[in-house]
């Protein structure tokens, strides 16, 4: 029999349920409750997206076509996967007690966003290897930290956005331009040399070469609502002012921070930066997320097969 190697996936979570939200949002806000004007206003664009997220689906979705792809690419070991989440059960403590449950003494870990940061990728490691200790099991995780400038990860970008060029009018494709995005963070994490924004820069600089579209800009999006400064441009802003200034008559959004539609996707973007492109009178493009496309689950099987190999 071969080895059982446990293949943690860890992810942001959503709500269930409309009821969901209220306790959902407390613990992103690490257990203060939302005032209840901001628990409304969320409510309010669960709805405007049909309800609920199709994040929980699509979560499992990929973490099972990742599982049986490292299964199907290799003879060695079996994974086994189990999903650990943010901000809502199965947290990625529960995760974490199931492996030790099953007599796991190995594991690999990987998140489904793509960028390093302290905020995101580091929190979810961190609670992973913090419960081991507690639980003082006989455990060993290798984490993957990122994974954005994977090969198959840029080619699937890179498809995405010839597609949707492929779908303009000639006079659209001479004045596009490509938002790469990816979700804002509290400007303060630059202090620390997070290299969470260099990740998106670069991300964009790879997307740029290799596929054909010529003008390019980041930004970012979905901030949260708290007083601090918040990285920046936020993309609706950079749409009016690349409009204002270079007057391009459309735009390709690239969430490039997040693998499926859910609700920063299909809100901030499908909505919020559509009645900024109906406003000034440009063409909004969206592609189709990574979600299951072989070639995103490949890329993610090669950044595990890469740090395994170190
Ligand atoms: O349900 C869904 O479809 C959406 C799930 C969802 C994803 C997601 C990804 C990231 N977030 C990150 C950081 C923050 C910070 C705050 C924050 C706030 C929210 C709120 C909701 C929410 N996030 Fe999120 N995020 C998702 C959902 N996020 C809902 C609360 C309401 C709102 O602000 O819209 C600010 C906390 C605060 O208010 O103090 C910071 C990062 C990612 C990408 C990496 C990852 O997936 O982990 C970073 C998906």
């Amino acid at each position: 029999m071969k080895p059982v190697r446990g293949l943690l996936v860890m992810a942001y979570g959503t709500p269930y349920k409309e009821e969901d939200i209220e306790r959902y949002y407390t613990h992103i806000r690490h257990g203060r409750r939302p005032s209840q004007e901001h628990i409304d206003d969320l409510t309010e664009r669960y709805r405007a997206i049909g309800g609920i997220s199709p994040l929980a689906k699509m979560t499992e979705a990929q973490a099972e076509a990742l599982c049986a792809r490292l299964n199907e690419v290799q003879d060695e070991v079996e994974y086994k996967l189990f999903i650990g989440l943010k901000h809502i059960e199965p947290f990625v403590e529960d995760a974490v007690e199931a492996m030790v449950k099953e007599g796991i003494s190995e594991a690999v870990s990987i998140v489904l966003a793509p960028h390093f940061s302290t905020f995101s990728i580091k929190s979810y490691n961190g609670r992973a290897q913090a419960h081991i200790e507690k639980l003082g099991a006989d455990l060993k995780l290798t984490s993957v930290e990122s994974w954005y400038a994977q090969p198959k990860f840029i080619e699937f970008w890179k498809q995405a956005v010839n597609g949707e060029l492929a779908k303009m009018s000639p006079e659209e494709r001479t004045n596009a331009c490509l938002i790469v995005s990816n979700h804002s963070l509290p400007e303060k994490i630059k202090l620390a040399g997070d290299p969470y924004e260099e990740q998106l820069i670069e991300t964009a600089r790879l997307i740029k070469e290799a596929s054909d579209i010529e003008n390019i800009e980041v930004g970012w999006q979905s901030a949260g609502q708290t007083p601090e400064p918040w990285l920046g441009p936020d993309v609706q802003d950079l749409t009016r002012t690349l409009y204002a200034e270079k007057g391009y008559k459309a735009f390709i959004y690239t969430p490039v921070g997040f693998v499926t539609e859910h609700l920063e996707v299909l809100y901030d973007n499908d909505i919020e930066c559509k009645v900024v492109c109906d406003e000034i009178g440009a063409s909004y493009y969206r592609p189709t997320m990574p979600n299951t496309h072989p070639l995103f689950i490949d890329a993610m099987v090669d950044a595990i097969n890469d740090k395994l190999a170190k």
